[in-house]
């Protein structure tokens, strides 16, 4: 019975590692990464996957093997122990040093994706506005300001032109929600009171998912939008052929 135990137990590191190495083989992975950052925010998952992997593995596989190893002895005695101090020592330095290098090795990248100093020195693209349940878009026109007549405005569509950094502002109007564009490795809460300004540059055309990845009421799985990266010119015909179902509906 003891030794059923053992290998239930190590069925866990067995199954876990698994059922990893199957998703990553047959498509249940991540969406093909499509931004200019998004490699190397793939690459710091990667490192927190292995150090968290090989201690998943490394605890799980010790366990079981000390449930198959000590079973069943009769006439032994459990020995009491209040710990090691140099064990637990050497666990914590080096779980410090695990995550030291963990911050230390992603600074450059979150500088990059999320500080205003990182930030590509572009006009503001758009105005992304989250609400209970859509994304309101609104690009500035011609004249390149934001809340004038020849504001473009578009509902859960948000297009950009590809190979350009688009800077945008999010926001929200009611609850939390968040930006997230999978493919292009963004994710960004939108948060009621604040500004906070988004950036990536797509490399690839096509369109994309759109998503909340907030759970922010009762219609969060409506909140689906889309995202076109198609070529400049592309994006300028259609910011004017938007303009003018705009003055068409509202003559
Ligand atoms: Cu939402």
């Amino acid at each position: 019975m003891a030794r059923l135990w053992g290998l239930l137990f190590l069925t866990v590191p067995v199954a876990g590692t698994g059922a990893f190495v199957w998703a990553s083989r047959s498509g249940h992975w991540f969406p093909r990464n499509t931004s200019s950052f998004g490699a190397e925010i793939d690459g710091l998952f990667y490192v927190i996957l292995w150090i968290t992997a090989t201690a998943f593995v490394a605890t799980t596989g010790l366990l079981g093997w000390l449930l198959l190893r000590h079973a069943e002895r009769p006439g032994a005695r459990a020995r009491y122990t209040h710990g090691n101090l140099r064990v637990e020592g050497t666990l914590a330095a080096l779980t410090t040093g695990m995550l030291l290098y963990i911050a230390v090795t992603q600074f450059g990248t979150w500088k990059k994706v999320k500080f205003a100093s990182g930030f590509p020195d572009v006009p503001t693209l758009a105005h992304v506005t989250a609400g209970q349940f859509e994304w309101r878009i609104t690009y500035p026109g011609a004249d390149g300001e934001f809340g004038t007549p020849d504001d473009v405005h578009s509902l859960n569509d948000f297009h950009v032109p590809v190979d350009r950094d688009a800077v945008f502002v999010l926001q929200s109007r009611d609850v939390l929600h968040s930006f997230f564009l999978p493919h292009m490795r963004v994710k960004q809460d939108a948060v009621p009171g604040l500004r906070i300004p988004v950036w990536f540059r797509p490399l690839e055309e096509g369109t994309f998912d759109l998503v909340c990845a907030e759970l922010c009421g009762w219609g969060h799985f409506k909140m689906r939008g889309r995202l076109t990266v198609q070529s400049p010119e592309a994006f300028a015909a259609w910011l004017a052929q938007r303009k003018a179902e705009e003055e068409a509906a509202n003559p």
